[in-house]
């Protein structure tokens, strides 16, 4: 299998934690979207340009962070099962991640466009701002009752959560939310979170040098 994505992309991240919990090898392989190159090639594979993307054994394309976590937790029975077999906590957890992903990682994602955009909406701005703080109240609230989001056992709604607070802690005041806090270094010291950070931090020097891999 061959895992297109970057690491500084969330939905990437959010992918990768899951195959390091899995334990499944991968093949991996970067794409710099800001390079027009590597861009075009990759549009030219799969038009909606959006990272990740998994290419199967069989050569199929799957995109989508969740459905790629689906796949691969299905085909694989090794370690963490992320999507449980009791079908009613199954269904919790696909909420939970459908929740994150579409109140708290994309409205993420708009601010962070807008600031690098620098547009002039500031009600805008602050409307997301608060949104994002209520998801995070509520997230706080469910903490309160589990070890990690939803039970016991680390799941697919954790790796979608994972990425997001850790790049909103400092811009949310996550101290605010005790339980979030908690969360927070547990997940730090979490093997799979780990080997996404030691990524991460790669990726952020290389691009501050100014490397660009030959595509
Ligand atoms: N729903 C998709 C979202 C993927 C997504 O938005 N990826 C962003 C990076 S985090 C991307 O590739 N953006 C590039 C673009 O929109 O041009 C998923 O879960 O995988």
């Amino acid at each position: 299998m061959e895992l297109l994505y970057h690491p500084l992309s969330r939905y990437s991240q959010k992918v990768l934690l899951a195959f390091y919990e899995k334990q499944v090898n991968f093949y991996p392989r970067i794409i710099e979207l800001s390079d027009p190159y590597s861009r075009n090639r990759f549009t030219q594979q799969y038009p909606s340009g959006k990272l990740p993307l998994l290419k199967t054994r069989s050569a199929k394309l799957l995109p989508e962070s969740t459905i790629i976590i689906e796949y691969i937790d299905h085909q694989f029975a090794t370690g963490t099962q992320l999507i449980p077999t009791d079908f009613e906590h199954a269904l919790q957890v696909r909420l939970c991640d459908r929740i994150i992903d579409n109140d708290v990682s994309n409205k993420l994602y708009t601010l962070e466009r807008m600031q690098i955009r620098v547009e002039q909406a500031p009600l805008k701005i602050k409307q997301l701002e608060n949104e994002i703080h209520a998801s995070f109240q509520s997230l706080n609230e469910q903490l309160s009752h589990y070890h990690w989001l939803c039970g016991d056992a680390f799941t697919m709604a954790d790796c979608a959560l994972i990425p997001c607070i850790m790049g909103a802690r400092k811009r949310f005041k996550l101290y605010q939310f005790d339980q979030l806090v908690r969360y927070l270094h547990q997940a730090e010291t979490r093997g799979s979170w780990i080997q996404v950070q030691q990524e991460i931090e790669l990726a952020k020097t290389t691009a501050l040098i100014g490397f660009r891999p030959i595509p």
